[in-house]
């Protein structure tokens, strides 16, 4: 019989939610209890493709937004021999944001439905988990002001709070939702207990596929 695999946990949600500190820390916190894990990030700015996304996010090149929406799709294909690999050789991944992103995201555009948006990242491979970290726009206000990336406007992000309830609707994936408003190391200990859950859930399943 094959080894166990990992377990593919994602974390999304609002800007200020505490997603890259909380992904760092899961990460540690699960390799001090024993787990074999490791952190990546989308979009992934080091590659060929996350170069041309990172200079169209800091507003220094203009891409086209079907276009832009395809090469966020392509960092996250581009990453999926390693993730595979990975999982199967029983490495957990922690992943700040994900297609779900990718979705909320464009879909806030003008003209653009989450049937288009969806479509490039289908088969995917499906997380086991999706640790939605959940703030109130004053509260992530409190946290301090925006960035000066492009999307980094208060209006905007509304949007992307809708689309994200949307997604959050589909019963097929597991949600959780976690209450971003609590301590650093709460929000770590809720999201260990639920990661070493699933970690034990899926040892044995093969890897799902997003979206189909
Ligand atoms: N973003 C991120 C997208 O628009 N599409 C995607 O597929 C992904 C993964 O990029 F504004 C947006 C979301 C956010 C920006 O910011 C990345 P951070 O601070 O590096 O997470
Ligand atoms: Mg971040």
């Amino acid at each position: 019989m094959a080894g166990r695999r990992g377990a593919l946990i994602v974390l999304e949600g609002a800007d200020r939610a505490g997603k890259s500190t909380q992904a760092r820390r899961l990460v540690e916190r699960l390799r001090q209890r024993g787990h074999r894990a490791d952190g990546m990030r989308f979009p992934e700015r080091t590659t060929e493709i996350g170069k041309l996304i990172s200079s169209y996010l800091e507003k220094k090149s203009n891409i086209e937004d079907h276009t832009v929406h395809l090469l966020f799709s392509a960092n996250r294909w581009e990453q999926v021999p390693m993730m595979k690999e990975m999982l199967r050789s029983g490495v957990t991944l922690v992943v700040d944001r994900y297609a779900f992103s990718g979705v909320a995201f464009t879909s806030s555009k003008e003209n653009f439905s989450m049937k288009w948006c969806k479509q490039p990242d289908e088969g995917l491979p499906k997380p086991d988990l999706i640790l939605f970290l959940n703030l109130s726009p004053e509260a992530a206000a409190a946290r301090g002001g925006f960035g000066n990336e492009i999307y980094e406007t208060s209006d905007f992000q509304v949007k992307v709070q809708k689309r994200y309830q949307e997604l959050m609707e589909d019963k097929s994936l597991n949600w959780k939702l976690v209450d971003a408003s609590q301590t650093v190391d709460d929000v770590l200990k809720e999201i260990t207990g639920m990661s070493e859950g699933i970690i034990e859930d899926v040892k044995d399943q093969p890897i799902g596929k997003l979206w189909t």
